[in-house]
């Protein structure tokens, strides 16, 4: 998986991928999933978001935290490029469709004052993200979901769009005589974004987006819309943010666990095998059920852990930016 996507992408950035060495610390070359030393520290403003196709969001985000602009501006800007892309099949325009063929969203977001919005199951409307804020900033609710999500993106100027591009239905198509209707659970087809900032003025801030996993039930809602599940943030503490299978990371209420153990001290490396530690011990089979976390503290410290090797993040502070690939449990 890992290469693949590594390949795939990489070739289509080219020279855009600017590689160094500069935020390498923890993280070891070959992945080997040995856990030395605390995260590194880097100065704020930061950007961490996961994936490759965080290179691109964090490069939207970074033109508002490098003028000073707000982590949440960042956050929302950030993950809309990836939103818009529509060859990107796990999030937003030309995402993986449900097995009826109908694309489904997901998104959340959360701010340094625990403020947050969410949509679940929309359908139609490109920037889910968004609509999400929205909801944080016009609402005293915190997720709407289905049509009703849908309504309200409409009543607030966003419009509709058909989301699914003849890439994805034409994956559809060859899902359903291939697997004769039955949902598919790999590690291949879990890419959403979440992507966590610090900004000049010390704040940090989330979001998370994605079509789910592909080919899902009619109706399924994964983690990447729940608070404490899919992200959270907590501005006395830091940020983290999930993707993989989001069943697993529900169970343990995986982002707001991965803060909380950052409170109580570890290090974002820490807190994130923590967690998928956790996931690991309450499954009695992990075969082909990835799990990633990604953590910021407010610090400026990043870290990340997976089940299974694959899971990589891109972290972009001042002009720099990498992509690292993260520790694992299992190859
Ligand atoms: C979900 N967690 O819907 C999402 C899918 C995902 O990386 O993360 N993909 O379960």
């Amino acid at each position: 998986m890992k290469t693949r996507r590594n390949f795939i992408k990489l070739s289509a950035l080219g020279s855009a991928a600017v590689i160094s060495s500069s935020f390498r610390s923890t993280e070891s070359e070959n992945g080997s999933n040995s856990l030395s030393g605390r995260s590194k520290k880097i100065k704020k403003p930061v950007v961490i978001s996961t994936w490759n196709h965080g290179l691109e969001a964090n490069e939207s985000a970074w033109k508002i935290l490098s003028v000073g602009g707000s982590a949440l501006d960042a956050a929302e800007a950030g993950v809309r490029v990836t939103e818009s892309d529509p060859s990107n099949m796990s999030v937003g325009l030309g995402g993986l469709p449900d097995r009826e063929g109908i694309v489904t969203l997901d998104a959340c977001i959360m701010d340094h004052n625990n403020n947050c919005g969410a949509v679940a199951f929309l359908q139609d409307i490109e920037n889910p993200i968004s609509v999400a804020r929205k909801v944080m900033e016009d609402t005293q609710h915190v997720m709407l979901a289905g049509s009703g999500a849908k309504q309200f993106a409409l009543e607030k100027g966003f419009s509709e769009r058909n989301l699914l591009t003849d890439q994805a239905r034409t994956a559809w198509e060859e899902w359903k005589e291939k697997s004769k209707y039955q949902p598919v659970i790999n590690s291949e087809n879990h890419d959403t974004i979440g992507l966590l900032a610090l900004d000049e003025k010390g704040n940090l801030a989330g979001a998370c987006t994605t079509s789910g996993m592909a080919f899902k039930l009619h109706g399924r809602v994964g983690d990447s819309p729940i608070i404490g599940a899919g992200l959270f943030v907590d501005n006395e503490v830091g940020a983290a943010c999930a993707t993989g299978v989001g069943e697993a990371v529900i169970r343990i209420a995986g982002s707001a666990i991965v803060v909380e153990l950052m409170r109580n001290g570890m290090s974002p490396n820490e807190a994130c095998k923590e967690a998928v530690d956790r996931i690991i011990k309450k499954h009695k089979n992990v075969t082909n059920l990835q799990v990633g976390f990604l953590a910021l503290n407010r610090n400026g410290e990043v870290g990340a852990y997976s089940i299974y090797s694959g899971f990589n993040y891109a972290v972009q502070a001042k002009s720099e930016k990498e992509l690292i690939d993260a520790k694992y449990d299992r190859k």
